[in-house]
């Protein structure tokens, strides 16, 4: 049983995280989590590098120690020095991180001053009003804990999967499905193909001539945890990740109709089955039928062709208008990678990336780009090594030097520019003058209230200087609430101002959502999707910020950064 890129980097976060709360060398607890980082960005799977005897301390971030704890979680699953940790610190304590305004520093101090160690110890603390005599800690902060408490035990944004992490567990899945013999379609519906941000199950076709056989194989995959049904069209089992998933054996003449129902979303099928019966078709998972007669079923297209529709792309399968949209002709011709030119946000050594300028460009031409933006962290970012202007001056001259080398490509002069809580900037204008872009973002101060955040980016854009608003929510999924702002006030004032704003497509970002974008194309804003790389195969991540716009409806009109340079600094050019 292969262990997940992902469980490697959750066991390096976890014991970055447990470490970070016991007070230890912040050195220390950043190349875990660095190293963790190193892991989930990786485009091949760690388990497969160990067992190839790759040596892991080439990769980057990690040295001769953590390449040895790598491989021993590698081969056992665990990692010893985490259960030694857990013996000194409660191991619950790293949950409360997850509440939001908690980080590892005030979990620390809330254990040591409150001797707080489960969730319960502290929703009880809260409400006796503990928690506001810590040193550090308001009446703000203690109301913060109980709402988000309320959240947790409601069980929002638990229990479902990134689509990430989902793909990690489905691709080998449907390989192994497709190997099984007389299989000749082996293909995942549900959320998953309409690449929504999480998923909750997973819900497989298959086309096969010997159903029996597939599901013996089935219930027989090595990650199964346990099997819930086994019967002849239908199975279902938990993975050991606690991932369930549906499996059902179709004929190939209802396969499409089975791919339109299984893959949803449940109201997008309920309006499709209603225009159905206008004409008088019964519309079912076992194809379209005229009284008994099939009329379609073999293929999604020939099912929208009966109720005279054009072919709906998954992701916008949320009766969020396509339907009324696809027969008015007006479907979006959505977004793909391929449309996309270049990446507008990363960044590289000289704040908290790993790779250098010119490691950056070469990935980046790899890639097929034309243009890769550098934006690493402004001064105040203390501990990303933000850049003060004389270090930024510095990387203009580098990355000018550099661009004179290139031919049909070019490292964009830029900065990720922090907003300070007043709405003003981290940098002089003088300096963000010189630069091709600016991106400008929110790390701190992250709890004002709705006004005063909204009132702080607003103050932002005003600047003539900045151009793209970056990961504009700050949500972390499942982790992170977004920051309380009023994003449909920001959008209307940045396109009155000539300013964009950010998809960034860190699969554990996703901000903007999909409603947000589908938004932000309502009113003729365009946006920029991004990567915010901090390693060379971060710049992959493209693919998720993609998926995220095109369930926006976003066309390559829409999008930024599917234009050449000359016609983007066009673009940026403010009024
Ligand atoms: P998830 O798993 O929560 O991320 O979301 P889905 O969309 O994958 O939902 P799921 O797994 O419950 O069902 C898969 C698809 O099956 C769903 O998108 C539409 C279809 N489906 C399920 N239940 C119903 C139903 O009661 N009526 C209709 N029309 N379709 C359904
Ligand atoms: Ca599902
Ligand atoms: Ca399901
Ligand atoms: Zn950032």
């Amino acid at each position: 049983m292969p262990v997940h890129n992902s469980d490697v980097a959750d066991i390096l976060d976890r014991v970055a995280d447990l470490l970070d709360i016991q007070g230890a060398n912040q050195f220390r607890v950043r190349a875990y989590r660095t190293a963790s980082r190193t892991i989930s960005g990786l485009s091949k799977s760690i388990s497969e590098m160990v067992e190839n005897g790759e040596e892991l301390n080439k990769l980057p971030g990690i040295g001769k120690d953590l390449a040895v704890k790598i491989r021993e979680i590698v081969e056992t699953g665990t990692l010893r020095q985490l259960e030694e940790i857990e013996k000194t610190v409660p191991a619950e304590l790293a949950d409360l991180m997850d509440i939001g305004g908690l980080g590892p520093k005030r979990v620390g101090q809330l254990h040591k001053k409150l001797h707080i160690e489960t969730l319960k110890g502290l929703e009880k603390a809260a409400r006796e009003g503990k928690i506001s005599t810590v040193k550090g800690f308001g009446k703000k902060t203690e109301e913060n804990i109980l709402d988000e408490i309320g959240r947790i035990q409601k069980g929002e944004g638990a229990g479902r999967l990134k689509l990430v992490v989902a793909e990690e567990i489905t691709k080998p899945l449907l390989e192994y499905l497709r190997d099984i013999k007389g299989v000749k379609i082996a293909e995942a519906a549900g959320s998953y193909r309409r690449k929504k941000e999480t998923v909750g199950d997973l819900d497989i076709l298959v086309v096969c001539s010997e159903g029996e056989r597939v599901m013996d194989e089935f219930v027989d995959y090595e990650d199964v945890d346990r099997v819930l049904s086994k019967g002849s069209t239908r199975s279902s089992i938990v993975l050991r990740s606690e991932f369930q998933v549906d499996l059902r054996v179709v004929e190939e003449e209802s396969y499409g109709a089975a791919l339109h129902y299984f893959t949803g979303s449940k109201e997008h099928n309920v309006a499709v089955r209603k225009l159905g019966q206008k004409r008088k078709l019964k519309i079912n998972e076992y194809g379209v039928f005229n009284g008994e007669k099939r009329v379609a079923g073999r293929s999604e297209e020939e099912l929208y062709e009966q109720v005279e529709l054009p072919y709906i792309e998954p992701e916008l399968r949320e009766n969020r208008g396509e339907i009324e949209a696809a027969q008015e002709g007006a479907l979006p011709d959505l977004v793909t990678l391929d449309d996309i030119r270049g990446d507008l946000q990363s960044h590289t050594k000289y704040s908290d990336g790993n790779y250098t300028l010119k490691e950056m460009a070469e990935a980046a031409q790899e890639r097929g780009y034309e243009y890769l933006a550098v934006t690493d962290h402004s001064r105040r970012v203390t501990m990303a090594r933000g850049l003060d202007e004389r270090r930024l001056r510095e990387q203009i001259d580098k990355i000018e030097g550099i661009n004179e080398k290139l031919k049909g490509f070019r490292l964009l002069k830029s900065i990720e520019v922090d907003i300070l809580e007043d709405g003003s900037l981290d940098l002089p204008d003088s300096v963000l003058k010189e630069l091709d872009l600016v991106v400008f973002s929110i790390h701190y101060n992250t709890n004002l209230s709705r006004k005063k955040q909204t009132k702080r980016v607003l103050r932002a854009m005003e600047n003539r200087s900045v151009n793209i608003f970056s990961h504009p929510t700050g949500r972390i999924i499942g982790k992170r609430e977004p920051y309380d702002i009023d994003i449909a006030k920001v959008m209307k004032e940045a396109l009155d101002s000539g300013c964009f704003m950010e998809v960034n497509a860190q699969p554990e970002r996703l901000d903007l959502n999909d409603v947000y974008c589908k938004r932000a194309r309502d009113i003729g804003l365009k946006l920029a999707i991004s990567t915010d790389a901090h390693n060379i195969t971060d710049l992959d991540f493209m693919k998720w910020g993609v998926a995220q716009a095109r369930r926006g409806w976003l066309g390559p009109d829409d999008v930024l950064n599917t234009r050449s340079w000359k016609e983007l600094e066009k673009l940026l050019k403010r009024k």
